[in-house]
């Protein structure tokens, strides 16, 4: 059955599906291309005599390629509503595993309205986020509590204390940090908050902790509601750990628990960096339909890879209501979908803010994890080097020059330097 017709041309309600194909020995990129339009939707690797001339009308159809990059549309009644784990079986399942592949790499997908609106989309979003942070324009500040587990509950607790007293505006917890022996979940969230109730009254600033609930879903419902409960404001989750299946059940609590999702995208890079894989433009697609407020994104010039055009271009898709298309590149309607802030997270230190800044606009959540408890003068010190770093770059100061009447910043860049 023809999968690839060039003259094809997609309808608003058809999911569109960029792929960049590299066939294995002796096929040709259009040959692949049949086989990924039929094993990602109705076919397999032979005809079958069970076919029934209404499904064929389900079947994908290749209607761009160009070199190694080709478009796949798909009729939407082939996807489940609200199901993003099905979704995905279909455009990104099989097919990384079929032999006619030497690499295959989803790039993007383009949404149609009908799939978007079948599921929540972020509760707050960036607006909803900056009014009950009260900050309205500033990047915010975030750290995440260091060293990333060891600490017991009140140790943690302090430490956020103490970055919160110097300026941070978020803590979160490391994404390998959940309920373990030497620091359980329970007793970390009554004691960090209650530390965040403290720095509040002492600075007047608002506060907020991230607490990370990474856990088996039923177990994260109790951790949610237990956030809840002690006043918390946020969860924190590791969405590709967890899975897409527990994300929509953990956003379908917090809609009644109105909690903040903060997401973690650990483990990304096993199948975003390099050709074969899904890119993290579509994983930020995928946790922008479903619903998370906060998403990290990459740095550029941090320690985690993402090269500046990538980064710039998940800031956009997760940012933007609408997206043009451009060379590897769907365009895309996000028909009201709240804005997802974008968190700079990696290897980040005061010297860099500038430049990230200059790099990332101002929309953003810049969190520092070793660049702040790594300070000569500890974490109170750090926050403060980091907050007078944000301060300097909006006020268009030199770093170094805003260092001679700012100590903590000082110190900060003769340890680390500053990235012009
Ligand atoms: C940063 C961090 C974050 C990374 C994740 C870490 O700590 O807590 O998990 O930012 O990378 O554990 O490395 P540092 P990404 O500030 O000490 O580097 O944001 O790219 O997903
Ligand atoms: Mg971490």
């Amino acid at each position: 059955m023809g999968y690839v017709d060039l003259k094809y041309k997609p309808t608003q309600d058809d999911l569109i599906a960029l792929f960049r194909v590299e066939p294995a020995k002796g096929y040709s990129v259009k040959k692949v291309a049949e086989h990924i339009a039929a094993e990602s939707s109705i076919g397999t690797w032979t005809e079958v005599k069970t076919m029934k001339k209404r499904i064929r009308k389900l079947g994908a159809k290749v209607f761009s390629i160009k070199g190694k990059w080709i478009k796949v549309a798909y009729p939407s009644e082939l996807f489940e509503r609200g199901n993003m784990p099905e979704i995905l079986s279909s455009v990104a399942g099989n097919i990384f595993g079929m032999k006619v592949i030497e690499k295959l790499r989803l790039q993007d997908i383009q949404w149609p309205k009908s799939i978007i609106k079948s599921f929540r989309g972020p509760q707050f979003g960036i607006p909803g986020v900056r009014r009950i942070l009260k900050v309205k324009k500033r990047p915010l500040v975030g750290t995440i509590v260091k060293p990333k587990l060891g600490l017991n509950e009140k140790e943690h607790a302090k430490v956020a204390y103490d970055a919160w007293l110097g300026g941070c505006d978020l803590v979160k917890d490391d994404e390998n940090l959940s309920s373990q022996k030497f620091n359980r979940f329970e007793k970390r969230v009554v004691e960090t908050l209650k530390m965040r109730d403290k720095a509040e009254k002492e600075t007047g600033e608002r506060k907020a902790y991230m607490p990370n609930i990474t856990a088996e879903t039923n177990e994260m419902i109790k951790r949610a509601k237990f956030v809840k409960k002690n006043g918390g404001e946020y969860v924190m989750v590791d969405i590709l750990t967890v899975g897409w299946s527990a994300l929509q059940t953990i956003r379908e609590i917090t809609e009644d628990l109105g909690l903040i999702i903060h997401a973690h995208r650990a483990g990304h890079a096993a199948f975003t960096r390099g050709y074969h894989g899904i890119s993290m433009i579509v994983v930020a697609d995928i946790a922008r339909i479903i619903g998370v407020d906060q998403l990290h994104i990459g740095t550029v010039i941090g320690k985690m890879e993402g090269k500046k055009e990538e980064v710039l271009e998940i800031e956009e898709e997760i940012e933007h209501e609408f997206i043009k298309e451009r060379a590897r590149k769907l365009s895309e309607k996000w028909y009201g979908l709240k804005p997802v802030f974008a968190v700079c997270s990696g290897g980040l230190h005061p010297g860099l803010v500038p430049r990230l800044l200059k790099l990332m606009g101002t929309n953003i959540i810049i969190q520092a994890g070793g660049g702040i408890h790594g300070h000569p003068l500890g974490t109170i010190a750090g926050a403060k080097a980091m907050r007078q770093a944000v301060d300097a770059s909006l006020k268009g100061i030199d770093l170094r020059e805003y260092a001679n009447s700012h100590k903590e910043l000082k110190l900060a860049i003769e340890k680390w330097g500053v990235l012009k």
